[in-house]
């Protein structure tokens, strides 16, 4: 036989070799019996507390759309800002033996016994904004402590350490005391980094339409405030309307949390005070929640802490790359798009015969 010839086959045997191995390593990922019944699909309940504002929505879209590309259930429980309908409604979804509950914005006091009996009923949970006593069970955020680190930290050196602030933040929801918990370092490291004013109050519906009149009185009251920091896009919506309502564009900035379309058609506009905001994108995050309540119906150990990490967007950048929606954002900043967390491989095989 030739030397080419050897060669050649040679070639043909380590290829051949190869795809061997990788049909192997597909074959060799086990997609859980649970997810293997077409006539009894798995089921996830989705008990969440509040729902105002664009990223409520589009985190139920998110959650929708990993929940139907796996081929499995969703349903939604929504309290709507009603502790005692939140209450309610955590009974009536473990009352539904789901597979999987998935807790979002609930306090740790109101939630903890049905984890504790969703658990113990074999249940598995797993949380979005929720601080939970429980090792097993998942705490999922968009790692609000460094939100409130990189957003207050870009205000205060922007400014060179002297703002007057007026502050939007609410207590009493989880993701938001984190990220007070690290404005109030900037506070302490920063003498001249003064908070003047602060409001904030959740009306489910309508919040950005009450800041707007607490702010353009907070404002009116307060003229030397120079700076808004809002802890929740809602609160900056209301701001923004405030700001724009008193003609104040040039004279007081806005940075804030979250992104969506409407916030980015604000962030674009004319004259628009609203400097920056830093984000993930709920759609992408409710994604995580789905596939991580997947994975531990599958029986995966899944990380006690799942932090989705929050990117910083200008409207500067905005600008500059002629971006109008989330979708031309995540082309503009890939970092925002789908998160690589909880997609276990059988998770993957599992989307893949579910697209067939
Ligand atoms: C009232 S809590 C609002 C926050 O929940 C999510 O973490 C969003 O980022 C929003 O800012």
């Amino acid at each position: 036989m030739s030397s080419f010839r050897k060669y050649f086959l040679l070639v043909v045997v380590l290829v051949l070799a190869s795809v061997g191995t990788l049909t192997f390593a597909q074959d060799d990922v086990v997609i859980p019996d649970r997810f293997n019944n077409p006539d009894d699909p798995v089921e996830i309940a989705l008990v969440r507390f509040i729902g105002d504002g664009a990223f409520m929505a589009r985190y139920l879209a998110g959650a929708e759309s990993q929940a139907e590309e796996l081929g499995i259930n969703i349903t939604e429980y929504n309290a709507r800002n009603d502790q005692a309908q939140f209450v309610t409604l955590l009974e009536q979804a473990i009352q539904q033996q789901p597979d999987a509950l998935i807790i979002s914005h609930g306090t740790t006091d109101v939630v903890q016994p049905y984890i504790d009996q969703a658990e113990a009923a074999g249940i598995p949970v797993v949380t979005f904004d929720t601080v939970v006593n429980s090792n097993v069970v998942p705490e999922i955020e968009q790692d609000d402590l460094l939100i409130g680190f990189d957003l207050t930290r870009y205000v205060a050196i922007e400014y060179g350490g002297n703002a007057n602030v007026l502050y939007l933040n609410i207590a009493g929801f989880p993701p938001l005391d984190k990220r007070d918990r690290s404005y109030q370092n900037f506070l302490w490291r920063y003498p001249n980094f003064v908070q003047v004013a602060q409001v904030g109050v959740y009306v489910e519906g309508g919040t950005a339409a009450e800041t707007q009149t607490r702010v353009e009185a907070a404002l009116t009251e307060n003229p030397d405030i120079n700076v808004v920091i809002a802890m929740w896009d809602e609160l900056a919506k209301g701001a923004v309307r405030a700001i724009n309502q008193l003609g104040l564009q040039d004279k007081v900035k806005v940075y804030a949390v979250d992104i969506s379309d409407e916030n980015i058609q604000l962030m674009i506009e004319d004259n628009s005070p609203w400097e920056a905001t830093i984000a993930t994108d709920p759609y992408s995050t409710a994604r995580v929640a789905v596939r991580t309540a997947v994975a531990r119906i599958g029986g995966e150990t899944v990380s006690k802490y799942v932090l989705i990490e929050p990117t910083l967007i200008t409207r500067e950048f905005l600008l500059e790359n002629n971006v109008t929606n989330i979708d031309e954002l995540i082309v503009a900043l890939p970092s925002l798009g789908e998160s690589d967390l909880s997609w276990y491989p059988w998770i993957r095989a599992l989307a893949e015969r579910n697209a067939q």
